[in-house]
């Protein structure tokens, strides 16, 4: 009895010493994990919707479940169309009113309820309403049909397609739910690399099964094709778009799908880009592509995204052509096209200038693409927030028609043609338990939802949130965590490619540095001395009058910024100009010890984020906090062998000393040449 007591006295001692009780936590359950402690005290009723109605009932169920605040009302009001997948909330009396135009209003509306619960924060006295930036807001899946996810660093697929429509995993109605809870309605489920099969009628009724579970969740379902589709499956002889017979076979394929799924969204197409096919194959324009496929889905309201990603080997700076191919199209597009723009000219590089493209062609609708996975930014073993890098985008001023024009006024539902708006990006979600590889990752995909929900949040609110809900409300855990991510992607950015450097990857996987890379008789635009240019007199890409012209392809007055060598930021310098090493930075270093400075500088900041970590043990479960422990480990490591890696390498042409007062290269320049990742493909 008495060794009883005396164990109890002891547990109790260690509990009261543990200053926070911390639970054990996989990951799994992303930003949703609602406290199970304390009983949902308020009753949720609804007026004007039906209990048949899926959606209705499931954002009852979830108020009912975790909503320990006052009673709820839920109304229904197909009259408030101008909320679109908007609510309004108000607080009367001891009450919580909630308003919504689509029973997908008021489930986003419970979402918004719960994320103030978690976070403690507090319905305005004036109430609040919300309504979303864009109509569309969508994940690009790149998964293939054989389960592997291209760029995917998270595990395998999540859509199993062997079990699909018999078997449904129990991850796919958790995946709806996470993306309905920051606002995203739209999935394309297979990469744009795309296989014609998907178009089979026995996958479409696994694509069907997998429609079936989103649709309460207010998610729509789209499909990447393969242009040669009528060619490769229908025994139609060409796919030339401007054919009958091939014209035919979209609209019956159409027809058929939308007899599957009838709230199908529509197509998303990569052609005439690194070897998919498209309709200049058979001399027809983007334009003829598109609008073919525009005619088959209209009859069904659905949507094409074609994407602007197309460059070739042979012709001008990769970084023009986009806009070279498209701009001539401006006003050739059907209503329901939607043209989807990287966010950068070149390739979700760790920084570029916004797309060019996004500040022209005035009179088609255009949306943005991100890139969720980090296939440019250490994948899923470096930690990096994403939502520094979506704000400077979209906040990015074009100048098109004066001063103020930003990518997201030009591309949100601020009268943008009367068209549906959009806004995608690529996931970064596999079959991990955590979902996302990395723990932070998460983060990326939560901040996509909640700013393509809602443009204006801050990076700052978005992480805080995001911490509350993921990890925990402490402020001593809060505090320094948001520091960390919001400093992160500017880190990484220092330690890989600094002061607008870029595309310094190694060849096919990605991962690490390769300044140096050459394969003979390989593309020059898949090489990094295309983009960086380093000699005897300097660095860097010269896109001036000069150079290539790139920089006209900005409104004139953007053009003059960055078209001059004083003027461009410095963060882009290296994109727009090529600059000797002797040149004079604002800061008063030369180029060469500033480019030092800058390499150094993320290394030292990782180093600190591991300090950071650290201290953070107590406050989180002992798995979480080993696992991101153990992946800053890996990045900062990763930091050193990039800064070594490049500056040595930009040392043999700068022949000139590394500053003293900075820590000395470790590695043998000769010995990271020789490194060689085994992951597969190409550029
Ligand atoms: C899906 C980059 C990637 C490719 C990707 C392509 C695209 O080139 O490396 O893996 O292909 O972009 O966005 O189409």
């Amino acid at each position: 009895m008495r060794s009883i007591m005396r164990f109890y006295c002891l547990l109790l001692a260690f509990l009261a010493a543990v200053p926070f009780v911390v639970r054990a936590e996989d990951g799994s359950q992303l930003w949703l994990r609602f406290s199970k402690q304390g009983k949902p005290t308020g009753t949720v009723r609804i007026t004007g919707g039906e209990s048949t109605d899926a959606t209705l009932m499931l954002a009852k169920q979830e108020l009912q479940l975790y909503w320990k605040g006052m009673d709820v009302i839920l109304k229904l009001d197909h009259r408030r169309k101008e909320l679109k997948d908007g609510y309004q909330i108000r607080q009367h009396g001891n009450q919580v009113h909630v308003v919504a135009g689509r029973s997908v209003g008021l489930l986003y509306a419970a979402y918004h309820l719960l994320r103030l619960q978690e976070t403690e924060g507090q319905i305005p006295n004036a109430g609040l309403t919300e309504i979303p930036s864009y109509d569309i807001r969508i994940l690009n899946h790149w998964d293939n049909l054989d389960g592997t996810i291209e760029r995917g660093y998270a595990g395998h697929s999540l859509w199993k397609w062997e079990e699909l429509p018999y078997k449904l995993s129990s991850r796919y109605e958790q995946y709806a739910r996470a993306n309905t809870s920051v606002g995203i309605n739209a999935t394309v489920l297979n990469n744009v690399n795309a296989s014609s099969e998907l178009l089979k009628a026995e996958y479409l009724l696994k694509v069907k099964a997998l429609a079936d579970v989103f649709r309460k969740y207010g998610i729509k379902v789209y499909l990447s094709i393969n242009f040669s589709a009528p060619k490769n499956l229908g025994g139609v002889s060409s796919s030339d778009p401007l054919n009958q017979d091939v014209q035919q076979w979209w609209n019956s394929k159409a027809k058929e799908i939308y007899g599957l799924i009838p709230d199908f969204g529509g197509f998303l197409v990569k052609a005439n880009s690194e070897g998919q096919p498209g309709p200049q194959d058979y001399g027809r324009t983007h334009a003829d592509g598109a609008n073919m496929l525009a005619d088959a889905l209209r009859p069904y309201g659905g949507t094409v995204f074609w994407r602007a990603f197309v460059y070739h080997p042979t012709k001008d700076d990769r970084a023009k052509q986009a806009y070279q191919e498209f701009v001539p199209l401006d006003g050739q597009f059907r209503e329901n096209v939607i043209l989807q723009v990287k966010n950068g000219p070149i390739d979700f590089q760790p920084r570029e200038p916004f797309n060019p493209l996004l500040g022209a062609m005035p009179n088609t609708a255009k949306m943005l693409e991100f890139q969720l996975t980090q296939e440019y930014l250490g994948f899923s073993n470096h930690l990096v927030y994403l939502a520094p890098l979506f704000k400077e985008v979209l906040d990015s001023d074009t100048y098109a028609n004066g001063k103020g024009q930003t990518v997201s006024k030009l591309t949100d539902s601020r009268g943008h043609l009367g068209r549906k708006t959009a806004i995608a990006a690529v996931a970064n979600i596999g079959l991990d338990t955590n979902w996302t590889g990395h723990h932070f990752a998460q983060a990326n995909w939560y901040a996509f939802g909640r700013l393509a929900w809602n443009n204006n949040l801050s990076s700052v609110q978005i992480a805080d949130e995001w911490i509350r809900m993921t990890f925990t409300g402490v402020q001593e855990f809060v505090e320094p965590i948001k520091k960390l991510m919001l400093e992160s992607r500017e880190a990484a950015v220092d330690y890989m490619m600094p002061l607008g450097l870029h595309h310094l990857f190694a060849f096919e996987h990605h991962y690490g540095p390769e300044p140096w890379g050459d394969i003979p008789g390989g593309r020059p635009d898949w090489m990094p001395w295309y983009y960086h240019n380093a000699d005897s007199v300097g660095l860097g890409f010269d896109r001036t009058v000069n150079g290539s012209r790139a920089v006209t392809q900005y409104n004139p007055s953007l053009d003059k910024i960055y078209g001059n060598i004083s003027t461009c930021p410095e963060n882009l310098l290296l994109w727009f100009h090529h600059v000797s090493w002797n040149y004079r930075m604002n800061s008063g270093n030369t180029l060469w010890s500033e480019l030092c400075f800058r390499y150094d500088h993320g290394v030292q900041k990782v180093r600190e984020f591991q300090k950071v970590w650290d201290r953070m043990e107590r406050y989180i479960d002992r798995s979480r906090f080993s696992d991101v422990q153990a992946k800053l480990r890996i990045q900062t490591r990763d930091a050193v062998w990039w800064k070594d890696a490049c500056l040595q390498y930009f040392q043999s042409f700068s022949r000139q000393p590394i500053p003293y007062e900075l820590e000395r290269p470790i590695y043998e320049l000769e010995d990271l040449k020789k490194i060689k990742l085994p992951m597969g493909h190409h550029n």
